[in-house]
């Protein structure tokens, strides 16, 4: 069977984030169909308890897939910094507080990093995901993308803290680097990749 002809997964993304909508169907192409909550508005809002990115990400795929049929997929994911004791972490998307946007959590990061020189300036992205059907975890995955921040926002590529991380190995920002190369090396990525390679040896089985 040729690849196009298998029929794409349905995932449910347990999410209201469109970026990563977006990122997740671009990184499984043709695998997967994804949708999110947001053509859901029924759909309850789960409160992200957890002091892990897995609990969370658990948090998320059950409490939604116990209101759908099919597989839900939930992504919980931040950036830590170093210099700041692992901080935004599993905060990252409130760091401001409730209701703040990315760039005002952004400026905050970087008001905190100020006077912090470029050998102390280490972070990392993570992506914990966690698979569900009928209210129960089936697989977790996770993935990491070591990186540096940056003292000002360079680039309007990607969302979130983007603009202020430097990936190992590049010399420009995740807001400046293509979309391509992100969707290649980002925590995002090495999450999905264990996905699908899950996925594949599921079908093989069976
Ligand atoms: P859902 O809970 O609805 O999925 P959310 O945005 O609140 O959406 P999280 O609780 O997982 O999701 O918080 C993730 C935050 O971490 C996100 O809002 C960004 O600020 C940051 N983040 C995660 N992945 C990122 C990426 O690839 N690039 C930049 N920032 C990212």
């Amino acid at each position: 069977m040729t690849q196009s002809s298998i029929k794409p997964i349905a995932l449910l993304l347990a999410t209201r984030n469109q970026h990563k909508t977006y990122e997740i169907q671009k990184m499984l192409g043709e695998m997967a169909h994804v949708t999110d909550v947001t053509t859901f508005p029924v759909l309850p809002e789960i409160e992200e308890t957890g002091l892990t990115f897995e609990a969370n990400a658990i948090l998320k795929a059950e409490g939604i897939s116990l209101h759908v049929p099919g597989w839900v997929i939930a992504d919980d994911s931040g950036l830590e910094v170093d210099a700041l004791g692992g901080e935004p972490g599993i905060y990252s998307a409130r760091y401001a507080g409730p209701g703040r946007s990315d760039l005002e959590n952004t400026l905050l990061v970087l008001k905190k990093m100020d006077g912090i020189p470029k050998v102390q300036r280490r972070a990392r992205f993570r992506c914990a995901l966690a698979l569900a059907r009928e209210g129960k975890t089936v697989a977790l995955f996770d993935g990491t993308v070591e990186g540096s921040l940056i003292a000002e926002l360079e680039g309007e590529r990607g969302f979130g803290y983007d603009p202020i991380f430097i990936p190992q190995g590049y010399s420009e920002t995740f807001g400046q680097l293509s979309e391509e190369i992100k969707n290649r090396i980002s925590h995002r990525a090495c999450a999905l990749e264990q996905f699908k390679e899950w996925w594949k040896e599921q079908e093989n089985n069976k």
